[in-house]
């Protein structure tokens, strides 16, 4: 029989919905070595852990974190609440000896992040960062491209992060809706939120960052904050662009937004080598774009690769060719992929120490930006 496996949920904003989703899922699609089972929900309000509790099938729900860390019972805490919570929770999990999923960014700043690494690997426990978007199939089949060597040489990186959700002064800042404009909640805004998305996916696939030179905006200064009733200054960054060094000597160029009218989140990459460029688009997140230049010049040109065969990445589980899949199963993957190499004492990407690394690109981002100089990146 299938061993269960006692899940936590720590928040049940729009991330605590995807993890939960994904652990329903996950069974039905692919032979997983466990059998999840939803134990308790963690929520700051009763009544909605109640309801989400109800809603998702957890057998309870609790309003205490600590509850959950502590509790014996569960074997894996999945961490889903504002940045700022990451470090305290991840932390007292680890020590706990729990095995971990924290959403992504890592941490609301380096130091913390540095902090949590150390207790996840002084304590042993299994840890994994939720940068959902390396298990969109396309994504995953475009690594794969590359590291076939496909590509050949890579020249350029450029990858954007497009959303327009801010532009209104009347948005708030804080609060459970909202805490992504709260630089106390966040640590920073475009740059932690989409950009470290973008840098996660960029460097595994075409290796680390060494050096960054940034801009930042902030379009709106004052926010009314939603727990002060105050209109406040607002500290984080509204917009980031940035360039960069790869360590392989390509070239690599980053731009977020919220202000973007009429992008609701459009992230698109492209890369280009000697031999191929590809290109990827979230709001056709099933087609890959992919040009090679060895064709024959009288058929050459960019093909749209429609990526449901089932010899594509994640592809054999689900329907049949031709027949595609969306947002949700990217976390479906993650979850697949994690409890599998659980199960064979894997570790699963990318873990704490890899996002560390994307923690270390977006730090240096924002100070590049702030003293409008080249900075050089750390290494984990
Ligand atoms: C912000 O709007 C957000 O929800 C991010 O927090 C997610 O990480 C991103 O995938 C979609 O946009």
């Amino acid at each position: 029989m299938t061993k269960k496996l006692n899940i936590g949920l720590i928040g049940y904003g729009f991330m605590g919905r995807t993890h939960s989703n994904a652990y329903h899922k996950v069974k039905h699609f692919f032979d997983i070595p466990y059998d999840p089972v939803l134990q308790v929900v963690c929520g700051l309000v009763e009544e909605e852990a109640k309801a989400f509790a109800e809603k998702w099938e957890y057998k309870s729900y609790v309003t205490d974190w600590h509850k959950v860390v502590e509790d014996e019972n569960i074997d894996v805490v999945e961490i889903c609440v504002p940045n700022n919570l990451h470090a305290e929770i991840a932390i007292a999990a680890a020590r706990a000896g729990k095995t971990i999923c924290c959403e992504k960014p890592l941490a609301l700043n380096v130091p913390q992040a540095e902090e949590m690494v150390k207790a996840v690997e002084e304590a042993g426990v299994p840890n994994l960062v939720s940068f959902n978007y390396r298990r969109v199939p396309a994504v995953t089949l475009a690594k794969q491209l590359i590291d076939e060597g496909r590509l050949g040489k890579i020249f350029h990186y450029r990858a954007n992060f497009l959303q327009d959700w801010t532009i209104s002064a009347n948005v708030p800042q804080g609060g459970m809706a909202t805490w992504r404009l709260d630089i106390k909640a966040a640590g920073s805004g475009v740059t932690g939120d989409l950009l470290a998305h973008c840098i996660d996916t960029a460097m595994w696939q075409n290796g680390p960052i060494t050096d960054v030179c940034a801009m930042t905006e902030t379009f709106i200064k004052e926010r009314m904050h939603t727990e002060t009733g105050k209109v406040e200054p607002v500290g984080i960054d509204d917009a980031c662009t940035f360039f960069c060094h790869f360590d392989n000597g390509s070239l690599g160029n980053f731009e977020s937004t919220r202000y973007a009218r009429g992008h609701k989140a459009l992230y698109t990459f492209e890369i280009n080598g000697e031999k191929a460029s590809i290109a990827w688009d979230l709001h056709d997140l099933h087609r890959l774009s992919y040009f090679d230049h060895s064709d024959d010049s009288i058929v050459r040109g960019w093909r749209s690769i429609h990526v449901t065969d089932s010899d594509m990445p994640y592809m054999d589980k689900w329907w049949v060719p031709g027949l595609q899949i969306g947002y949700e199963h990217a976390f479906v993957h993650q979850v697949a992929d994690f409890l599998q190499n659980l199960a064979e004492g894997k570790p699963t990407s990318p873990d704490f120490r890899e996002a560390l690394a994307t923690q270390y690109v977006c730090d240096a981002v924002l100070t590049s930006a702030k003293n409008k100089k080249w900075e050089t990146v750390k290494k984990p």
